[in-house]
């Protein structure tokens, strides 16, 4: 197994995020990454290893997100600054939002005013932006391509290790601690390489919204996610059981979402159900947006999961058979994520 680290994650490291009202601390932190390097120094499972620089990262980027989506972002810090030259010891926040067209706010002339390019491009107030949040994000899509390209030259297990998480970002927007949907880049990645089917299945406690909505339209992208119920849990507003795909990708989208406080037995056999639907769409390569955040520690989620669960997870997807990539997404109890994510890649190698 192979396993591509973003040594520039650490230059993503927001100080607070809008919640409920109040400014808290950020709960997606560099620790987070720092313990799963951790445990791999301990329980080794595969070379460590940066992406070769000369793969075309902002290729495989715009394959999944809009142009001005990226250009936003590479330039998001730049401008925050300009509007404000003491915004420079603050990370951006947005806190204006245009709702959708059917609110009846404009989206046929874009503003110049930055704070309100940001509500723009950002769903929520608990995504901090910082002067390196593009480098670190932009490393962990390069991550996500490698081990997409390492899939296609025949190993079978490969992992993006990176943070920020990926799975909330749309083609057009950030979110819920994601920029870039490093599962979606290395979906496509798959997909332009000459694999006819792939499948996601998201096993984060959150509902993967970028990754579905990435692929809603498509028949060759099959969606799966298992999550806490979107009538009570982040991201509130998709991840129903009733979102099939459209048009051609009608079918190609399944929803499995579970209530709050779900044990592992509950848990388990609805994973049975969403590898039997995997199974059942007969893809050739395998994405995993692995979220950690399914743990009964976890401060800011629902599920009970104990940290020997996430072995017999890893062995659960090592039995679809399929050539697979993996993305590392939440997880916040921070001094477990790195035994619970290794459980998972050693379950995998069996
Ligand atoms: C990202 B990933 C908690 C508020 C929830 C957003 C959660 C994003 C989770 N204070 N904020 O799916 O793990
Ligand atoms: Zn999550």
């Amino acid at each position: 197994m192979k396993i591509f680290h973003n040594t520039r994650h650490a230059e993503h490291a927001g100080r607070q995020e809008m919640f409920r009202g109040r400014l808290v601390d950020c709960h997606e932190v560099p620790d987070r990454l720092r313990f799963v390097l951790d445990e791999l120094q301990r329980r080794p499972v595969g070379p460590l290893l940066t992406p070769d620089a000369a793969l075309e990262v902002d290729a495989a980027m715009a394959r999944v997100h809009a142009p001005d989506y990226l250009a936003f972002l590479a330039s998001a810090w730049q401008d925050w600054v300009a509007l404000d030259p003491s915004n420079a010891e603050r990370d951006a926040l947005p806190s204006v939002w245009p709702l959708a067209s059917r609110h009846a706010f404009r989206t046929d002339a874009p503003p110049h005013n930055f704070a309100a390019r940001l509500g723009q491009y950002a769903f929520d107030s608990g995504t901090p932006l910082m002067a390196g949040s593009w480098a670190a994000a932009r490393g962990g899509a390069a991550c996500a391509l490698a081990a997409a390209q390492a899939v296609l030259d025949a190993e079978r297990f490969a992992m993006a290790l990176t943070r920020p998480p990926g799975h909330h970002a749309g083609p057009n927007y950030m979110g819920g601690y994601c920029f870039i949907n490093n599962a979606a880049v290395a979906a496509q990645a798959l997909r332009d390489g000459g694999v006819q089917r792939v499948a996601v299945l998201d096993v984060d406690y959150h509902h993967g919204n970028g990754t579905q909505t990435c692929f809603y339209v498509r028949s060759d992208v099959f969606t799966v996610s298992l999550h806490g119920d979107p009538r009570t849990e982040y991201p509130f507003f998709l991840g129903h059981a009733d979102e099939h795909g459209n048009g051609a990708g009608e079918g190609f989208n399944l929803n499995l979402p579970l209530p709050r406080g779900t044990g592992f037995d509950v848990w388990w056999a609805t994973l049975q159900t969403a590898l039997q639907a995997v199974a059942d769409f007969a893809p050739q390569a395998l994405v995993v947006p692995l979220g950690l955040d399914t743990f009964e520690g976890d401060p800011i989620s629902g599920f009970k999961l104990r940290s020997a669960d996430y072995l017999q997870l890893g062995r659960a997807l090592a039995q679809l058979g399929l050539p697979t990539v993996l993305t590392f997404e939440g997880g916040y109890a921070v001094a477990d994520v790195g035994v619970n994510t290794v459980n998972v890649l050693e379950g995998l190698k069996g």
